[in-house]
């Protein structure tokens, strides 16, 4: 049913050609388009692609019918667009979480010769969306509006990683500043909206069938998805194998508001809310082993597994009183559903 993730590789270098080509009407050097391409292919590869491939998956079941090859690459297209908004915010957010690896390799920032260029690279691997928006949708009456979804999408992302940040001071350990409340806040607006609203609410448009009570019925579906999958993120970031997930867990050492934070909170004794005082939030290997400990001790893969059936089970709830009347269907959400439940990366 869905697309395989070679599949929709297969795209990818042709809109490299379209952005380097785009860059060659200004004459720009040569060592600069290698470079540009570079990072292109460095930054959007390699993940597994559940956004991209959410697009072209959800455009086929809402047509109900294979799709023409026009049609496969233009919502694989859209598909891509995500990957550099995504690949966009990685670069940026591993340089602000201090962060080492990513998708196995080296964090961008930390290859050889990038360094703080990743900033100026960061910012280019967003322009390429909007190239690319134009050049294969400037003629369709929903252009505007695409255009208008990737930037308030992109706003409310930055929004996110504000809270984020600020919740989060490297020089100020204040478990007290910590709560659910501040914590959901964060993962809707860091994550949800554009890694589960934008592919679908892309998918609505490019089908026609972008109506207000699709688009605003979809949200309502995959804001509490996107939610689900940021407390995955933050549970694998300590429980997960580094090898497995492709990145080395910061949030410890970081003093993020993550989800296991507060879950601990809630449950330790006076002696575990010490350790925690003392050793949350800090750079020191040593720390950040303390703290595990007591996330150990609190047996929070526990409390995740048992986050997890509720949440699910709520979410499939939902689905199944979606109204199908104006063309959504239920099975756009159950697919994507599907691809991160009991995810290991
Ligand atoms: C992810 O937050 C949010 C964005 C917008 C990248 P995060 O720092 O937990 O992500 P990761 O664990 O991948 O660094
Ligand atoms: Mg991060
Ligand atoms: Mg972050
Ligand atoms: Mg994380």
């Amino acid at each position: 049913m869905s697309i395989t993730r070679e599949q929709f590789e297969e795209i990818f270098p042709q809109l490299v050609q379209d952005l380097t080509n785009h860059c060659c009407q200004y004459g720009l050097p040569e060592k600069a388009l290698v470079w540009y391409r570079n990072s292109l292919n460095h930054n959007t590869q390699g993940g597994k692609y559940n956004r991209g491939i959410s697009v072209v998956d959800s455009t086929t079941l809402l047509l109900g019918r294979t799709l023409t090859s026009d049609e496969y690459f233009k919502s694989a297209t859209l598909g891509w667009m995500i990957e550099l908004l995504q690949a966009f915010f990685l670069v940026s957010d591993d340089i602000m979480d201090s962060s080492k690896t990513r998708r196995g390799s080296p964090c961008w920032y930390l290859m050889p010769n990038v360094g703080m260029i990743a900033i100026n690279d960061a910012f280019m691997l967003e322009s390429a969306i909007y190239i690319l928006l134009k050049k294969y949708f400037r003629q369709e009456k929903y252009y505007v509006d695409l255009m208008e979804l990737f930037h308030e999408v992109t706003f409310q992302t930055e929004l996110g990683q504000t809270c984020d940040l600020l919740t989060a001071p490297e020089d100020k350990v204040d478990l007290d500043n910590f709560s659910l409340d501040k914590y959901t806040f964060i993962v809707i607006y860091k994550t949800a909206f554009y890694s589960f609203y934008l592919p679908v609410a892309l998918a609505l448009y490019f089908s026609n069938l972008a109506t207000e009570k699709n688009l605003k019925q979809a949200q309502d579906i995959l804001i509490p998805m996107g939610e689900y999958f940021q407390v995955q993120d933050d549970y694998l970031d300590n429980f997960a194998d580094p090898e497995t997930l492709g990145k080395i867990g910061t949030d410890i050492q970081d003093n993020k508001c993550s989800w296991l934070i507060n879950q601990a909170l809630k449950r330790v004794n006076p002696e575990q809310r010490k350790i925690l005082e003392e050793n949350y939030g800090q750079k020191d290997g040593k720390k950040e082993a303390e703290v595990k400990k007591v996330f150990k001790d609190l047996d929070l893969e526990k409390v995740y597994q048992g986050y997890e059936e509720e949440r699910v089970d709520e979410i499939r709830r939902k689905i199944a009183e979606i109204d199908e009347s104006e063309g959504l269907k239920k099975t756009v959400f159950e697919a994507f559903l599907s691809k991160i439940y009991k995810r290991q990366k």
